[in-house]
């Protein structure tokens, strides 16, 4: 080859792709593993310039950074939306400057499907049907077993998911009833704020079934602070198996968590990759996952990362 084409195919491999990401928030630990997750993997790639902004669990102001990488005319979007509906104006704008899309973790609700190319995350309704299994495995006492719930974020995906597949077992099974089903934003605060208050209204249940970790720990909190023991008295199970999590199971005060994997940047990476080079890519990327209790926590919590 001439000298010419030799640089004029270095610059063309040294351009940097841009990537913009629009984090929902730092909500969870959950969360703050997959923000590590996709810096780690933009870092370890050279051909990857990563613009990462955090929406602080707003829509409208994801929504303002989404316009912002328009704007600056990033390559390649992606962003986990916060809820599901909302997004069909400006994931249009995207399709208009010829922007791709990629939904990470989180799934939206839109008249039109051809504003997003794949969707990288899990199986919410498998992981609500998942915990309800455990459930009807465990069945605490015969007779009516009485659960709350502690829903995440209203309107999101994982928690309308996970609620539905909750449901959905415990239905076909009987002697389950869910005597309270409270909205919360996946936070240990708000965990441990509708915990207290179920309690204090009276209400004592055989099973809190939280739809993350950091839900169940502040769920903990509030059911230790009235002077029960959580674990025994009464049931908690969630979703992520993160290593907090994995640490009140050892403790016997969480029985089992859903597995949910936060690692996704590595593939989030590459599907970024694989659109800029005009390669096909799955519509929807799921991942593997099991699920944890007190027995099988023993062995994972030393090498657990998250
Ligand atoms: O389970 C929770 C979080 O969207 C899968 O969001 C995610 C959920 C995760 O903050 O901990």
């Amino acid at each position: 080859p001439s000298l010419k084409q030799i640089t004029s195919h270095m610059s063309v491999s040294t351009k940097k792709m841009k990537l913009g990401v629009a984090v929902v928030g730092s909500e969870s630990s959950w969360r703050a593993a997959n923000t590590e997750s996709i810096k780690n993997a933009a870092v370890q790639d050279l051909g990857i310039e990563l613009i990462m902004q955090n929406a602080e669990g707003s829509q409208e102001k994801q929504i303002e950074i989404i316009r912002n990488f328009i704007q600056q005319k990033v390559d390649v979007i992606a962003f986990t939306p916060i809820v599901e509906s909302g997004w069909d104006d400006v994931l249009a704008e995207a399709k208009v400057a010829g922007i791709p899309v990629i939904l990470t973790d989180r799934k939206v609700k839109l008249e039109d499907d051809s504003l997003w190319t794949t969707f990288i995350g899990s199986d919410f309704v498998e992981e609500g049907r998942r915990a309800a299994r455990w459930l009807v495995e465990h069945k605490p006492m015969s007779g009516e077993t009485k659960i709350v719930e502690l829903q995440g974020t209203a309107g999101s995906a994982p928690a309308i998911e996970r609620r539905q597949g909750f449901e959905e077992v415990l239905s076909q099974n009987a002697g389950f009833r869910v005597i309270a089903s409270e909205v919360g934003d996946f936070t240990t605060e708000s965990g441990q704020q509708l915990m207290s208050k179920v309690l204090q209204q009276g209400t004592i249940p055989q099973v809190v079934f939280a739809h993350n970790d950091d839900m169940a720990l502040g769920a903990i909190k509030a059911i230790e602070q009235t002077g029960l023991k959580p674990g025994r008295d009464v049931i908690v199970i969630s979703v992520d198996a993160t290593k907090l999590a994995f640490q009140a199971m050892l403790a016997g005060k969480l029985n089992m968590s859903v597995e949910c994997n936060p690692l996704l940047g590595p593939q989030i990476i590459k599907a970024a990759k694989d659109l800029v080079a005009g390669k096909e890519i799955p519509v929807n990327i799921i991942t593997a996952e099991s699920i944890f209790s007190q027995e099988t926590a023993k062995r994972d919590v030393s090498t657990r990362k998250y």
